[in-house]
């Protein structure tokens, strides 16, 4: 997950925060980042080509996210409903995005859309201390 720069400022945090652990996720890993323009863009490559990339580059880079690596069943599926819709005027009520996104780019948290993209994001942020299938495989003697 991410606690988006809007969260970050409106001091949101504790909030999401109380939300993830109240549905049953592990924090695995939690810091407080601000990231560079190369970072944005590359986390955010598969819509470069889309209008909104540039602003949405640099809302993210407007001030510090937090990044978290968050553990649970279903996990990707489950934070996803969490957060609700990614605009928050179509998010269902009682989503993190219902209660506190400003708007379509500022909606306050961003989740993996798959357990494959989890993965990469989580290597992204935690490089080899992020999540790896290989690694888990290997720890239980599957190479
Ligand atoms: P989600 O974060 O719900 O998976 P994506 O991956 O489709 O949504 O979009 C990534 C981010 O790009 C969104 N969280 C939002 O901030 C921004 N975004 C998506 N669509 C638009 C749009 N039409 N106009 C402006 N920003 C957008």
């Amino acid at each position: 997950m991410i606690m988006k720069p809007d969260a970050v400022k409106r001091q949101d945090m504790g909030y999401i925060l109380s939300r993830v652990e109240s549905a049953g996720f592990t924090v695995r890993r939690l810091e407080m980042k601000q990231l560079t323009e190369k970072e944005a863009q590359e986390f955010y490559k598969v819509h470069a080509e889309r209008p909104f990339f540039g602003s949405l580059v640099s809302f993210m880079t407007s001030g510090p996210v937090v990044v978290g690596w968050l553990e649970r069943d279903n996990a990707v599926e489950s934070w996803r409903q969490l957060i609700g819709a990614t605009n928050p005027a179509e998010a269902a009520v009682g989503t993190i995005r219902a209660d506190i996104a400003e708007s379509l780019e500022a909606n306050s948290a961003h989740g993996s859309d798959s357990d494959e993209n989890a993965e990469i994001e989580l290597n992204f942020f935690f490089g080899s201390k992020g999540f790896s299938f290989q690694r888990l495989f290997k720890s239980f003697g599957v190479k």
